[in-house]
């Protein structure tokens, strides 16, 4: 019989996700003889259980660094967050090099800074985004033998040769870029009008014309093929690649958990993308691979804090769209027993660009011919009391300013002089908010002591700062001089 949730998709209209909704949540709350027939065919363990790992990297977006326990306190519930943090190791400074979307994943899908690869902010519809010539996690480990699949949100090219299936992914579905770029979204809609949200499914078009009634599904469609997909593959190595599209907005959520928080449409969504990995953690267990699976889960970027209501929480200061840690510090966890120490608590630094060389050093995989930015961490990640982070700096960036550094120790960061957004007034209900500009001259920070970059300690540590501009100036020559393309 075919997944009714595929059916939906293909027909693509409001009354059919209705429809498919109240027999998904049946289904997912384990009543009917859907639950029955398919925990029935799934849940019967024999996956894989040697060689490789298999990768489930389950990356959000816009979700700030205080929406999950136990990073967090927020007022609803996210017991499976949870229980993937008591498995494994939660990592407190973890960062990622531009807190706007499409730089962020080209960051981690390619192991590059927004510099090398010139993939900067986000980009709108039918852009080409990452040029074909920095290779993707996808593509390297399909060299080891890896069975690929992404499902969520892409953002890092909209045309053939960029879209998933051309650049390392067996399967793939979701949208190419933010659900906010999108006619019927009351910001700025004449920018996206010429240009329906599409829903694609392995290369097709497989709904036209999203709508609001199918956005509500966004988070149970990824997580369904996410989970289909690991079902599928137990037998071999395989990357399972969960985007989501939520918490950005237009926030929505399916009929499972509207109301459900008591704190309203941000705590709904919240939980069901907590639902979500609760999902794949289970069939991860169903099919006896949670020890031969390594699962990371963490943000692209921070809150997107203009929308108020609609926005997460971070500790830090500022937020998305800032090189402030508020932008790009991300709560980030680990799991893969065995290999990475249960309830484990990391303070080193790392950046997203860590993970694919990290990951091709676990698979066995050759790393790509073009140059690389990223590290294998795995002694670090694993927590080894001798690891050290190699990485001398890591840059920052907002768009196609270059910001300054972080010691690759997480201890010191130096702030370029540079303009930055500052919130003036949040919107609220799914409205924005106002900003204003702001601007930070030469600035040190004790990251240690002062995590939320308030007391600028350059007078302090003048050799310190002097260090990091050396770094700082030779990140501008390499990447962002006129001699480099930057
Ligand atoms: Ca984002």
């Amino acid at each position: 019989m075919e997944p009714v949730g595929t059916r939906v998709r293909q027909q693509g209209h409001a009354q059919n996700a209705r429809d498919w909704d109240r027999r998904g949540f049946l289904r997912g709350a384990g009543l009917g003889a859907a639950a029955l027939a398919t925990s029935a065919l799934t849940g019967c363990g024999g996956g894989r259980s040697s060689g490789p790992p298999n990768f489930v990297l389950i990356f959000l977006d816009d979700s700030g660094y205080g929406d999950f326990r136990p990073f967090g306190h927020p007022p609803y519930p996210t017991p499976n967050v949870e229980r993937l943090a008591l498995g494994g190791c939660r990592f407190l400074n973890f960062y990622v090099p531009q807190a706007i979307c499409s730089a962020s994943r080209s960051a981690l899908m390619t192991g590059c800074y927004p510099g090398r690869t010139k993939v900067f902010g986000a980009h709108g519809p039918r852009a080409r985004g990452l040029d074909p010539s920095f290779a993707t996690m996808g593509e390297v480990l399909k060299t080891a033998g890896y069975a690929t699949g992404v499902f969520g949100k892409w953002h890092i090219g909209d045309q053939p040769e960029t879209r998933p299936p051309a650049r390392g992914f067996d399967e793939s579905s979701g949208l190419m870029y933010s659900n906010d770029m999108w006619e019927f979204y009351p910001e700025r809609p004449q920018d996206y009008s010429q240009y329906p949200l599409q829903y694609w499914k392995n290369g097709e078009v497989q709904i036209e014309r999203v709508t609001g009634e199918h956005q509500r599904f966004l988070t149970t469609w990824a997580t369904e093929d996410a989970v289909d997909f690991i079902h599928r593959h137990k037998q071999s190595p395989f990357l399972c690649y969960v985007p989501y599209s939520m918490p950005h907005v237009p926030l929505f959520v399916s009929d499972k958990f509207k109301g459900k928080s008591g704190a309203g449409l941000y705590g709904d969504v919240m939980m069901e993308l907590d639902w979500g990995v609760g999902q794949i953690l289970d069939a991860l267990r169903d099919d006896g691979l949670e020890d031969n699976t390594l699962v990371v889960f963490c943000s692209d970027n921070g809150p997107w804090t203009s929308y108020g209501n609609h926005s997460g929480v971070t500790p830090f200061r500022e937020a998305k769209g800032t090189g402030f840690d508020g932008g790009t510090r991300s709560a980030t966890i680990m799991r893969y027993p065995g290999k990475i120490n249960a309830g484990c608590r990391s303070t080193h630094a790392a950046c997203t660009v860590d993970l694919m060389p990290t990951f091709a050093h676990l698979a066995g995989a050759a790393m790509p011919a073009n140059p690389v930015d990223g590290k294998n961490l795995w002694e670090l990640f694993q927590s080894k009391p001798e690891a050290v982070n190699p990485h001398a700096y890591y840059p920052f960036s907002t768009g196609r300013n270059f910001e300054g550094v972080l010691s690759g120790d997480g201890r010191w960061k130096l702030h370029l002089p540079h303009g930055y957004r500052v919130l003036v007034e949040p919107g609220n209900d799914g409205a924005a908010g106002t900003y204003t500009q702001a601007r930070i001259e030469l600035s040190l920070f004790d990251m240690q002591e002062d995590p939320k970059e308030s007391t600028n300690v350059i007078a302090k540590h003048p050799e310190v700062a002097e260090r990091l501009q050396e770094y700082a100036r030779q990140h501008q020559q390499e990447f962002y001089s006129e001699a480099s393309g930057g």
